[in-house]
């Protein structure tokens, strides 16, 4: 594994690197301290050029004011919560009354420590955090670390820990969008996806769950077979910001047959998160073009959202004196 650190820019003063790891297949893995961002992952088609297939940008200036989380580690707990209310605790309301993402500055938009870890087939870098008591309402000073390796044989993988001195909540998941034609050539409707759910969250429309688990047979919610994402968005014109519940090897394959690229993600989470990005039309540019509907596609693995007011999703509290693990595995084949 060839392993390269290099300044990438400065932020509140605080100097971001980025971190270049590159296998013995030429392929590549990036990723910088801000944010926790991953910045490029670069590998080959069937005919063995070698491109990225993650939304992102050149410049540390642009993840810092026009990113929506690309890339991003996003804590202390990703999706929404109703209100910002957790019982008696008051979190920061950063969309209209609700708390998104952990508020308006969080994980995502903070300068991370990061080390270089080298094992015998895999490379990695280890990034940590102290979140304050207080940070953004949350109660309990919270230390975080995020681990991301790359492998020999094109594997990520995320390890996340975290441990606090008072109960809190954390719900962390990496916000990688994704497209496997290669530099964002096309657009992610001609790739299949497929999740290994039965049950979606039904959301109301200020995209919170309503507590509801409803099947996804016979809906635009069933990706248990390989779907392809022109038909599904067809179902559904609205597009997915859907939380679907795992089931069985709870696996969910994104695949490109054009480029003959997939990517396998494995997790011991309860949910992913499918961002379609359907309706998006921003004025900044990815990969030279506006970024817009269907550049690619965010797959957040994650516990489902709002759980602290429904009793059926798994709890994100955690108490002081543990700690707690968190893995998510993205394997790329071609
Ligand atoms: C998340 O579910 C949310 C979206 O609604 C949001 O727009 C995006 O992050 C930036 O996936």
């Amino acid at each position: 594994m060839d392993v390269h650190k290099k300044l990438y820019g400065h932020h509140n003063g605080q100097e971001v690197f980025e971190y270049v790891l590159t296998n013995q297949n030429g392929h590549v893995f990036r990723c910088i301290n801000y944010g926790a961002v991953v910045t490029g992952i670069e590998v080959a088609d069937k005919f063995g050029n070698v491109e990225n297939v993650v939304l992102g940008f050149d410049r540390l200036e642009d993840y810092v004011t026009d990113s929506p989380y690309f890339g991003a580690l996003v804590g202390r707990v990703a999706g929404r919560i109703a209100d910002g209310k957790w019982s008696d605790v008051q979190l920061t309301q950063n969309e209209g009354s609700n708390h998104i993402h952990g508020g308006p500055v969080n994980f995502s938009h903070q300068v991370w420590e990061s080390a270089l870890i080298q094992e015998e087939d895999k490379a990695g870098v280890v990034f940590s955090l102290t979140s304050p008591d207080g940070d953004n309402g949350y109660p309990g000073n919270l230390k975080t670390t995020v681990t991301y390796y790359w492998t020999e044989d094109s594997v990520w993988e995320m390890l996340i820990t975290a441990e606090t001195d008072q109960e809190t909540l954390f719900n962390p998941t990496n916000h990688t969008y994704f497209n496997l034609s290669g530099d964002v050539k096309r657009k992610i409707l001609d790739h299949t996806l497929q999740i290994d759910a039965d049950l979606y969250a039904e959301i109301n429309s200020k995209k919170l769950p309503t507590g509801n688990l409803l099947p996804v047979l016979d809906t635009a919610f069933d990706f248990k077979t390989a779907k392809n994402l022109q038909d599904a968005i067809e179902q559904r014109p609205e597009g997915f910001d859907t939380p679907f519940k795992l089931t069985g090897e709870k696996k969910i394959r994104l695949h490109d047959a054009q480029s003959g690229r997939g990517v396998t993600i494995e997790t011991d989470r309860e949910a992913v998160v499918v961002f379609s990005t359907t309706g998006m039309e921003e004025d900044y540019l990815v990969a030279g073009e506006k970024m817009s509907s269907h550049r690619g596609i965010a797959l957040e693995t994650q516990e489902l959202p709002d759980a602290v007011h429904h009793p059926d999703f798994r709890s994100i509290v955690i108490e002081p004196g543990k700690t707690y693990r968190y893995s998510t595995k993205y394997t790329f084949t071609v």
